[in-house]
């Protein structure tokens, strides 16, 4: 098997009956596998909550490191619509041609920097300098804040030996307390003084509101991201022949990023707790107990995707659920795709040909599946053109 290639673990049980069973931290969860029935309980809120306790609808569950409610995420409607609503555009910005060009040129310079490296490890020395760099442009915070968060390593919450590191958590936590001050008292034109200045329920965001929606924007997209970049980078590696398509069809590369999302799914699921007693694909669910929505399984469901194990970069009818479904849709998935497309765009005119020299897989496991989510490390040499 090519080292780029994701297996699909969730095959089997996804045909046979439509759900998994796993247990998190004493907690059980029903994972559903089906594209049918993960869209439809992710539009089903008021069954399949996502206020529950702050960190419960996150698998590994993050209850014991955190109190804080991530905003807008771990709210239900219609309160989730109102606070979304405030960042709405802001996460749009990402497609305003200045944006673009300062993306454009960050990640340039990473690649001219690859390409004098020759060889090097990607996730740290490419992929999480890169995410950390764009984050800057989404935050609108001076470019040198993305030194401090490059040195927090690929995931805020998790360390190598430890899935929930609360040490790690504070790092980020007392980091975002420190901005939301500096911002309060000194506003400027960044999201912690957007936040601060905007109103929800008819009264000023409170600093803990603001808090929970900064944490989702460094959490939420900084191992997808990484990821992502990670495994696009990897599979041209396997597949230089794509990567010349691209070269001389760019204007296939936005279903190109589509199908690496749908493909690689970067996330691989998310929980949401039942508010009753209630049935999925036949199976009883608890009141206050969880289900999760299974993305990466049902972005790989044959009834609906057509070859789902292949990469076809101009795939046609799309429909994948790699950014969410319904109400909670990723609010950075604008900010990631300008990412991709712009790196795939890069690559295409300045890289002939990507080695796989070294690498280890990141597995994730969750009860009887076993899913790569990307590589814990891979050494990569990249040729100019
Ligand atoms: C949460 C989550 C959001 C969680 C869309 O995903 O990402 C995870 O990586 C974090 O650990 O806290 O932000």
């Amino acid at each position: 098997m090519k080292k780029s290639a994701h297996a699909d673990p969730f095959e089997k049980a996804r045909l046979d009956k439509g759900f998994g069973e796993m247990n998190d931290q004493d907690d059980p969860v029903v994972m559903l596998l089906r594209h049918k029935d993960v869209r439809k309980c992710a539009h089903n809120w008021k069954t399949f909550q996502s206020g529950a306790a702050p960190g419960r609808i996150v698998i590994p569950s993050e209850v014991p490191i955190r109190d804080t409610r991530q905003i807008p995420f771990e709210l239900d409607p219609p309160l989730h619509g109102e606070y979304r609503a405030l960042m709405e555009a802001w996460f749009k910005r990402p497609i305003e041609k200045n944006y673009q060009e300062k993306l454009a040129d960050q990640i340039n310079a990473s690649i001219d920097q690859a390409l004098e490296m020759g060889s090097l490890e990607l996730i740290k020395e490419f992929s999480l300098p890169l995410q950390s760099r764009a984050l800057t442009l989404l935050l609108n915070t001076p470019y040198s804040e993305s030194d401090t968060w490059i040195s927090w390593g690929t995931h805020v919450f998790r360390s190598e030996d430890d899935p929930l590191d609360s040490s790690k958590a504070n790092i980020l936590y007392d980091y975002i307390d420190e901005q939301i001050e500096k911002a309060s008292q000194n506003p400027g034109e960044d999201l912690y003084s957007v936040l601060l200045a905007s109103e929800a329920q008819g009264r000023k965001l409170s600093k803990e509101e603001v808090k929970g929606v900064m944490i989702l924007t460094f959490a939420g997209g900084r191992d997808t991201v990484i990821n992502a970049i990670t495994n696009t980078i990897a599979y041209f590696a396997d597949h230089p022949q794509s990567l010349a398509r691209l070269r001389e069809e760019p204007e296939i590369i936005g279903k190109a990023v589509e199908e690496f999302i749908r493909y690689f799914s970067p996330l691989t699921h998310m929980g949401r707790v039942a508010t009753e007693d209630t049935q999925v694909c036949e199976h009883a669910v608890k009141s206050d107990s969880r289900i999760s929505l299974c993305w990466a399984s049902a972005n790989r469901d044959a009834s609906v995707f057509e070859n789902p194990n292949e990469i076809i970069l101009d795939r046609k009818i799309n429909p994948h659920v790699g950014f969410g479904f319904s109400h909670h849709k990723c609010l950075g998935a604008t900010h990631a795709r300008e990412i991709l497309k712009i790196l795939i765009a890069t690559l295409a005119e300045k890289v002939q040909s990507i080695e796989i020299e070294d690498y280890q897989e990141n597995i994730e496991h969750w009860g009887e599946f076993q899913r790569k989510v990307g590589y814990d490390s891979i050494r990569v040499k990249f040729q100019g053109r």
